[in-house]
């Protein structure tokens, strides 16, 4: 197990970011997001490895797989962060640290994004700082990691 691997889960969508919605989500892409992280896990001495699905099944198998290869998980886990117990129920297995992600700050959106299935299985929630929370939330991961 390389104990020094944060694994960055996206959910539905976020394969566009950069393309629409600029408003709410930004012009970074999801690669050059990908780009900057690997760059400061660098400095800071782990890895970082992004993945992507639009598909509640493919997201959970990326945690199962984790559960042997990851020590830490950032999830921005998209719409499915306010539907899937599925995705509730796999973070559950994960034994690592967990880090819930978002963009946006979904608690100033409408009512249906203030509900989380993910916040209660996190050990931290971080929203609303854009696209630089992918580096804030790698630099937290890196600091569970190595004080673990
Ligand atoms: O703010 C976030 O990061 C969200 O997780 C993004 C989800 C949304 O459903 C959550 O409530 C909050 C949506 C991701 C959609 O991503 C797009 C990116 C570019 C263009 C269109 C959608």
């Amino acid at each position: 197990m390389s104990v020094q691997e944060i694994l960055v889960i996206n959910g539905p969508n976020l394969n566009l970011l950069g393309q629409r919605q600029p408003e709410i989500y930004g012009y970074d892409t999801l690669a050059s997001i990908e780009e900057k992280c690997s760059t400061l896990a660098k400095e800071l001495g782990v890895s970082v490895r992004f993945g992507q699905s639009n598909h509640e099944g493919a997201i959970i198998d990326m945690i199962h797989e984790a559960r042997t290869k990851s020590a830490a998980l950032i999830i921005n886990a998209g719409a499915y962060t306010h539907t899937s117990v599925a995705i509730h129920d796999a973070l559950k297995t994960f034994e690592g640290y967990i880090i819930e992600l978002h963009i946006s700050n979904p608690h100033a959106r409408e009512e249906f994004r203030h509900t989380s299935w993910i916040s209660s299985v996190a050990d931290a929630v971080m929203a609303g700082a854009g696209a630089y929370g992918y580096e804030l939330a790698t630099r937290l991961a890196a600091e569970k990691i190595k004080a673990a």
